[in-house]
């Protein structure tokens, strides 16, 4: 079976398929399930997403006093932890983001800005998305180095964890390490190896993205250090995981690729990279072996897919 996949930049308004199973709407176990007005709030934001075509200037969300205090809760607790926890290039990168960017515990940056920051420094750019998207569609994107980035904040009852993506896990945990070349390298690899996948290679594809991009851990001058955005956007994740009471493994692809994983609570085993290049590295093997009857090449002069 042959499944369709964008070949320019802007066929990606085309893949906008969203997972609804942590919708505050639909699930009981949301916490703003009960709560009429973030759900108001939710679905003026997740507008923005559905009329969004590429190539627009990405609109402003004036965030409201509520939505900055949440922020500010979460940005300071974590910020704290980054210089020891988080790896050298999150680190570098939030500094950056904190001079030219907005970044600070009083304001909530804007995904135009940002989207403009990431493209000088590794021709990533950002576009909203109203939730959790389906694995294919989220993978496609990152073949055109583009991330589909949530908008909204979670809901104020619950600073230090939310059950789906939202625009604190995207601009803590993942835009810092979108900054560097290397790491945004590996994920345009992920998506370009999604292009027409079978099922069971996206389903592949995303416990890698899962166990490298969301949940990572690497060396770094003799310690083990945070790369993965899942765990620097959660406070007690972030702590529990170079604390003593999980599993830790040398990053394979194969291995990790079909690890049963958690997104319920705390992962029960991570990996450990020896370094950026070395999982790039690593995943280019993998991705290598994937069977497909065409490859795939992608053209930065047009963003668009040659197919061969
Ligand atoms: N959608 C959104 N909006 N953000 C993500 O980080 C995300 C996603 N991750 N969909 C994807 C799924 C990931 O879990 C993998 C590729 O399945
Ligand atoms: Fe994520």
């Amino acid at each position: 079976k042959f499944h369709w996949f964008p070949k320019k930049i802007a066929d990606l308004d085309k893949c906008h398929h969203l997972v609804t199973k942590y919708d505050p709407d639909l699930d009981p176990d949301h916490p703003g399930f009960t709560d009429p007005v973030y759900r108001k709030r939710r679905q003026m934001i997740g507008d923005i997403a559905f009329r969004y075509r590429h190539g627009e200037v990405i609109p402003r969300v004036e965030y409201t006093e509520d939505e900055i205090g949440t922020w500010r809760e979460v940005y300071s607790t974590l910020r704290d932890l980054y210089s020891t926890h988080a790896c050298n290039e999150h680190v570098e990168a939030f500094r950056l983001l904190e001079r030219h960017c907005g970044y600070s515990a009083d304001n909530i940056p804007q995904l135009e800005g940002v989207s403009r920051f990431l493209k000088e420094r590794t021709g990533f750019q950002l576009r909203p998305v109203a939730g959790l998207l389906s694995a294919r569609d989220f993978l496609a994107s990152l073949a055109f180095r583009v991330f589909q980035c949530t908008q909204y904040i979670r809901h104020a009852s619950s600073p230090m964890h939310s059950p789906e993506p939202d625009c604190v896990h995207e601009l803590l945990g993942h835009v810092p390490m979108l900054a560097d070349r290397t790491f945004a390298e590996f994920s345009h690899n992920l998506g370009l190896a999604s292009l027409g996948a079978s099922d069971e290679d996206i389903e592949k594809l995303s416990t890698l993205y899962w166990f490298t991009i969301e949940y990572g851990l690497c060396k770094q001058n003799g310690e083990v250090k945070v790369y993965g955005a899942g765990l620097l956007s959660s406070y007690g994740e972030l702590v529990h995981s170079l604390s003593d009471e999980p599993e830790t493994r040398e990053f394979d692809p194969e291995a990790a690729a079909v690890q049963p994983y958690q997104d319920q609570t705390y992962q029960p085993v991570y990996f450990v990279s020896e370094s950026f290049s070395d999982t790039k590295e690593k995943l280019r093997t993998y991705v290598a072996g994937i069977k497909r009857p065409f490859s795939v090449r992608f053209d930065p002069y047009t963003s668009s897919i040659e197919v061969l």
